[in-house]
Formats: structure tokens, sequence, C-alpha cells
């Protein structure tokens, strides 16, 4: 029996997710360009990761040869709070709030795929969620679900940027999506302009200057680099809080696992300055905080070193 691309989308509306897009597997052209150029120019920093498997990231073929269809999803995790909402004056990332995102998106992408399985006579499918070698923001256009914006992510019409991506790739073909090929961004730059790093050129990031890779990524000690982390120990957010896109249209999503953990609202400087494994355990078990490990999180703390101030008590 032949799925039809309506009951997939319905069943994963039902599973969550806010947006669902199908594309056809094909070759990138442009984008692999674009791919290749950046890791040439080492815009990837130490992420070697990138590098290792360029030509199954830059070609889904070299990565699934039987792939026919990608299913595009997006998981809106904005919760209606800001950093103004943390009792320190350290700036942690929103994404990083709540539970781990790819047990998040793989576990309702598990159950699309297994309804999908019963459903269909035989099917294969592969499910991606950030460290798969595809480019997510790149399936996600082509599925119609936004546009890549100037800082780099992907921006919904509806939702802004505030939206994780997985991909279920599938062997089967499908009914397709229009890509969405508008850029709505127009004569915009408070992307570029806010960057306190000057990471991003339109449409193009230097990882290595970027907030979120020095805080996440980057491995060992910043030892004699000028570092400035402004006051970020987890990923950045500054480019998208400055969007207007962002700013008009962020919904607060009701996902229970990203609701924020009570210690990374109510921690104040103090308590950020005398964090130690054992409350690092504690509060970051299932987070996706766990990438840094207790150590770079300390780390980044350190780079930034606040006192604690009476009136953030
Ligand atoms: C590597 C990586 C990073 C790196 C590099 C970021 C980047 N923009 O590539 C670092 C560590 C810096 C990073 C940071 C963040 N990341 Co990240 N990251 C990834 C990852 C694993 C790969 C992205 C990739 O392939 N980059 C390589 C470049 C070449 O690809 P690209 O940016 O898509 O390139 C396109 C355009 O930028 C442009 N372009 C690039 N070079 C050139 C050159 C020319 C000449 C032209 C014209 C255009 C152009 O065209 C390309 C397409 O053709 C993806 C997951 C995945 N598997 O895709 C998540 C992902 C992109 N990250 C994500 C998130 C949430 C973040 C952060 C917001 C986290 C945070 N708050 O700290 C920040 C955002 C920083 C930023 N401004 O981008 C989400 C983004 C969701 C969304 N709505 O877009 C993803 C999709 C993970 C997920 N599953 O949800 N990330
Ligand atoms: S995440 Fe922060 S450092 Fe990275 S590009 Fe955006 S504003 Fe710049
Ligand atoms: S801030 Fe402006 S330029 Fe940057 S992504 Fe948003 S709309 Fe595009």
């Amino acid at each position: 029996m032949r799925i039809s691309s309506l009951s997939i989308k319905q069943k994963a509306k039902k599973l969550g997710f806010q947006k669902i897009g199908i594309t056809k597997a094909k070759e990138y052209g442009e984008d692999q360009k674009n791919l290749d150029s950046w890791l040439q120019e080492g815009r990837n920093g130490t992420m070697d990761w990138m590098k290792k498997r360029k030509d199954e990231r830059g070609n889904i073929f070299n990565y699934f040869p039987e792939a026919k269809s990608v299913i595009s999803v997006g998981l809106n995790y904005y919760v209606g709070k800001n950093q103004e909402d943390l009792h320190s004056d350290y700036k942690f990332s929103n994404y990083a709030w709540g539970d781990d995102y790819h047990d998040v998106l793989k576990k309702r992408l598990f159950k699309l795929l297994e309804w999908i399985e019963d459903k269909s006579d035989r099917v294969k499918g592969l499910i991606c969620v950030d460290t798969a070698p595809v480019m997510e923001k790149v399936w996600a256009r082509e599925a119609g679900i936004g546009w890549i914006g100037k800082h780099t992510n992907l921006i919904t019409k509806d939702y802004g940027s505030w939206i994780f991506l997985g991909e279920l790739i599938l062997d089967i073909e499908l009914d397709y999506d229009l890509p969405f090929h508008e850029d709505l961004c127009g004569s915009c730059t408070a992307c570029l302009d806010s960057c306190p790093t000057d990471a991003i050129d339109s449409y193009k990031i230097d990882a290595k200057k970027c907030i979120s890779y020095l805080t996440i990524e980057h491995r060992g000690e910043f030892e004699g680099q000028n570092i400035n982390l402004d006051d970020w120990i987890y990923g950045c957010d500054i480019c998208q809080e400055v969007c207007p896109w962002n700013k008009k249209f962020e919904v607060a999503s009701d996902i229970d696992e990203f609701q924020p953990r009570t210690s990374i609202v109510n921690y104040n400087n103090d308590n950020w300055n005398d964090l130690n494994e054992k409350n690092y355990t504690n509060i970051f078990t299932k987070s996706p905080v766990k990438r840094t490990k207790y150590k770079g999180l300390k780390r980044n703390i350190n780079q930034n070193k606040k006192e604690q101030s009476p009136c953030r008590e």
C-alpha cells in the first residue's frame, strides 16, 4: 500500500511537531559547493567530524544510497522566557534549558517511523537529529519549512528560528512540498550588527569566532587567546534574540521536556562560581550540556567570572 504524504503529516502533527515538510532526496549542487568552500576556508575550526564525513553531508546518496524522500520536521523550543528571567549575570542558551533535544526529537521520529512501517508493505528509514551527516537546514528549506537567514539559522514564518530540526529519510516515493526559496531577511542586518565577535558575514559563519562553538565545541583551555564570551557560559542566542522574525512570531512551547530546569533559572553568580562535579551531574543529567562535560562548563564560567551582585540575589 502507498502511504500518503498527507497522512504522514497528520501523524507528525499528532506527535507534536509544529513544522513538517517533505521533499525528494536529491543532490544539493550549490549547497554542496558552499559546504566545501566553508570547510576549505577552515570555518569549521576543530570540528574535524564535519570534514571527515563531508562527502556524506554534501550528498545524501553517499549516506543513504536508497534514499528517495526526506521528511523534515521542526519542533518549537521557545518557552516564553529570556535571559532576564535567569537569576545570574551569566547567560545560558535557551536551547539547553531543558532535556536533550536529540532525545526529544528522536523519540517522536521513531514513533513516526514505526507508524509508517506499520502502514506500508516494506520501507526502510533513517532518523537524523543534528549528529547525522546531513545538512538539516538545507533539507528544511527544500521541504518548504523556511529560509536560511543571514545568521545562518533556518527561520519559519510562524515560529521564527526557535525550532529544532530533524529528518526521517525514507526509501519510498511520496508527494512533495514546494521548496522555500524566498529570502525574507530583506535589508535587515540586525544579527550581523549584534554579533559580539563578528562571527557572521551574510549567510556564512566562521564557527571559530562563534560563542556557541567556543563554549560548546572548543576543547581544552582558552590559553593565550583573546576570547570574548560576552557572559555566555553555554551557547549563545544573540543573533536570534535580535531577529525581527523571532520578536514578532515566537510562540511559547508547551513541550514539558523543554521547560527550564529550576537550577538554571535560580542559580545566582555564586552558585555558578561554586559549581562542582556533583551539582553538575545532578543538574545536567539527560541535558545537552553534557557535551561540554563539567570541565568545559567550569572553564566557561571562569572565563566570564562574575562576583555576586546584590541586586541579583
Ligand atoms: C556545525 C553546527 C554548528 C556550528 C556551525 C554553525 C553553522 N551555522 O553551520 C556551531 C557550533 C557554531 C553551531 C552553533 C549553533 N547551532 Co548548530 N549545528 C551545526 C550542525 C551540526 C551542522 C551545520 C552545518 O552543516 N554547517 C556547515 C555550513 C556550511 O552549513 P550552513 O550554515 O547550513 O550553510 C548554508 C548557509 O549558511 C549558506 N552558506 C554557507 N557558506 C556559504 C558560502 C557562500 C558563498 C554562500 C552564498 C552561502 C553560504 O549556504 C549554506 C547552504 O547552501 C547542524 C546540524 C546538522 N546536521 O545540520 C546544527 C544546527 C544548525 N545548529 C542548531 C542550533 C540550534 C545552533 C545554535 C542556535 C545553538 C546555540 N544557541 O548556541 C547556534 C547558532 C549559531 C549560528 N549563528 O549559526 C540547529 C539550528 C536550527 C535552525 N532553526 O536552524 C541545527 C540545525 C541542529 C538541529 N538539529 O536543530 N552549530
Ligand atoms: S551565536 Fe552569538 S557569537 Fe555566534 S553568530 Fe550568533 S551572535 Fe554571533
Ligand atoms: S536578524 Fe534580520 S538579517 Fe538576521 S536573520 Fe533575522 S531577519 Fe535575517
